[in-house]
């Protein structure tokens, strides 16, 4: 009993003396930045009381690690609407209350871009990713998920790349009818997103409109893999070639991720690749991926 206690005394002595390591920042609903703000680790995560807006004249930098919470009730419409310019490269966005209408909204004149960095809902009721509005801003190498539209192109020249794209409803929404560049995704399967017209075979979320998706990614970048180990066996060899040519004829498993099977990196896997494996190998051929690295 005495011993119970003197740990429980202890416990609470560490509660006293070692304050909570996890700072927080509460940003006020309706809150506008006219000055550039940089949002740190140090002070994360950022709880959004509401949305927020980034004036014509402001940039926001996001750092590496910063955690964003849309956790507002009193806007219906909420997020970070971006007028100037956001900079936010590997943090993490979380709607952790559904009305917001997205996370964050690129409008008419905004720039910049949201590099490696995870959006999602928490919320029974999932809303959008990213809305661009006239905006050149760019989505690159993010994984999107929980997200009723991941992408939302309302209008403007987006640059959408790299990203690791799940969602409810559809992946992107391109509700203009000029082109919209998305080249190089993950769709959330091999044979790419669902497009009506465009990819009617396509088992992975849905795109909508004047998209050029083609080619798509094979396999979620997030995902760790050796290009040309098709067999995971962290080796490149000709195991490798073997597992391919069973796979392409015989109907052998799939290298997983597919695209580990890509060795020369033409966004298929098929014959081409056993052959350019068996070249590296023992003809001196270049190294699998070697050519788009
Ligand atoms: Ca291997
Ligand atoms: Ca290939």
């Amino acid at each position: 009993m005495r011993l119970f206690s003197i740990l429980a005394m202890a416990t609470l002595m560490i509660h006293v003396l070692i304050p909570d390591s996890a700072a927080q920042t509460t940003v006020p609903a309706g809150k506008i930045f006219y000055s550039n703000e940089i949002w740190s680790p140090a002070n994360s995560p950022y709880i959004l009381s509401g949305s927020i807006r980034i004036s014509a004249s402001a940039t926001l930098i996001i750092q590496p690690g910063v955690t964003v919470n849309c956790h507002g009730f009193d806007d219906a419409d909420g997020g970070i609407y971006v007028d100037g310019r956001l900079e936010a490269q590997s943090c993490t966005f979380v709607g952790t209350i559904s009305y917001f209408s997205q996370l964050i909204s690129f409008r008419t004149g905004s720039s910049g871009f949201v590099d490696d960095c995870q959006l999602s809902f928490t919320t029974t009721i999932k809303k959008d990713g990213v809305r661009i509005e006239s905006s050149n801003a760019t989505v690159s190498n993010c994984i999107l998920f929980n997200l009723n539209n991941a992408l939302f192109v309302a209008s403007g020249t987006p640059t959408i790349a790299g990203n690791s794209i799940s969602a409810l409803s559809r992946g992107l929404v391109n509700s203009t009818t000029s082109l919209v560049m998305a080249e190089q995704n993950w769709w959330s399967s091999p044979s790419g997103p669902f497009h009506a017209t465009l990819n009617p075979s396509g088992t992975g979320c849905v795109v909508f409109g004047n998209v050029d998706f083609v080619p798509w990614l094979l396999s979620d970048p997030h995902v760790p893999y050796v290009c040309g180990d098709a067999n995971g066996d962290a080796a490149v060899d000709i195991s490798d070639a073997v597992y391919l040519i069973a796979y392409i004829f015989s109907g052998g498993p799939a290298p997983n991720p597919l695209a580990a099977g890509d060795a020369n990196c033409d966004a298929a896997v098929d014959i081409s690749d056993a052959v350019y494996l068996i070249g590296y190998i023992f003809s001196g051929g270049p190294a699998p991926c070697n050519s788009c690295k």
